[in-house]
């Protein structure tokens, strides 16, 4: 409608008059990734994000997702300014998992290997010997693995179970959960699959194992987006954040995508599989993260001392992935 039309005027503006691109994740809203495809900037899982904004020649990044991916682009780019549309979008993951608990528990585990996930503060990545996203945390846990490395992993305890059952190796499991993906319920989408028999079930591996368990295809917001591309079937039943279905039918607009159930036909869900704090990242909190002159609610900022540590195992990453 008109107003958003002109926000979105506005916004465009904005980001050419403040050299600034504009970075969002698959699960934010779909104007907001619209927005950013529009304005040059980029729409990718956490671990493309990264890569996208340190690589990005504008001198200020704004980060549409969730307050550890902030943390993220200021750590890998300390030089860059990092704005936030808000800095109270976090990730239930984050804060399951607060820093001096999770190093007490490395510290009671000396002789393990620490894999974080990348949905964590900077100041767990600190504490970690490797960083992790869901797109490249199979192929690095395979990687310790086999070099005889028992492994303490955390937060998200499905993740964890997912990857040591694919990988064999032998994990110390943090007990964090992610609030969207944990409501995905397996006998309600069994149900779901059988009324839709030509359907592909894809699964984010943050959902319970009984979910992950139905898929045809597991991996990550990247992966599940390649398989909906390549798989025959002309319907997918997806359970991950539903922000993924703008990426899935632009790219496949003759396909239809089925939203996986939540709990109990959506009568107790809290999150109805849209991450309540992607949902935080409107078109009025990134034109005002662009606009404030305090920019308090907005910047990002890592003590230097922590981003040096954190920017250890998050380099490992990306040099892997390389
Ligand atoms: O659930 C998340 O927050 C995901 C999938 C992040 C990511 O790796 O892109
Ligand atoms: Fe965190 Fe889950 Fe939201 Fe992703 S979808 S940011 S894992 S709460």
């Amino acid at each position: 409608d008109e107003a958003k039309q002109a926000y979105r005027e506005r916004i465009k503006r904005l980001l050419k008059e403040k050299d600034a691109v504009l970075v969002a994740h698959y699960y934010t809203d779909p104007e907001i990734q619209a927005l950013a495809e529009e304005t040059g900037g980029c729409v990718a899982d956490s671990l493309e994000m990264a890569r996208f904004g340190a690589e990005h020649p504008a001198s200020t990044l704004v980060v549409a997702g969730v307050r550890f991916m902030g943390e993220t682009a200021k750590t890998l780019t300390p030089n860059k300014r990092v704005l936030m549309p808000t800095l109270a979008a976090t990730c239930s993951l984050d804060l399951g998992c607060p820093a001096d608990e999770f190093t007490a528990f490395c510290d009671a585990h000396p002789d393990h290997t620490v894999v974080v996930y990348a949905n964590t503060s900077a100041a767990v990545k600190a504490r970690a010997d490797w960083v992790v996203t869901s797109s490249i945390a199979l192929e690095i846990v395979e990687h310790l693995d086999s070099e005889g490395h028992k492994i303490l992993w955390g937060p998200d305890r499905h993740l964890g179970s997912y990857i040591a059952k694919q990988t064999g190796a032998e994990m110390l499991m943090w007990q964090g959960a992610c609030v969207v993906h944990d409501e995905f319920k397996a006998n309600a989408l069994f149900d779901l699959k059988r009324q839709n028999p030509n359907a592909a079930v894809l699964v984010h591996p943050e959902s319970p194992q009984s979910v992950v368990e139905i898929a045809d295809a597991v991996g990550s917001t990247s992966q599940l987006i390649k398989a909906s591309q390549e798989l025959p079937n002309d319907t997918f039943i997806v359970a991950t954040d539903k922000g993924i279905f703008y990426k899935m039918q632009q790219l496949s607009p003759e396909k239809t995508f089925i939203e996986a159930p939540t709990g109990g036909n959506g009568a107790t869900c809290r999150s109805c599989a849209h991450c309540p704090w992607m949902a935080m990242n409107g078109l009025d909190a990134i034109e005002r993260a662009l606009t404030a002159e305090d920019k308090t609610e907005h910047e990002v900022f890592v003590d230097p001392a922590l981003a040096e540590k954190a920017m250890i195992p998050l380099n490992r990453m990306l040099d892997f992935a390389a």
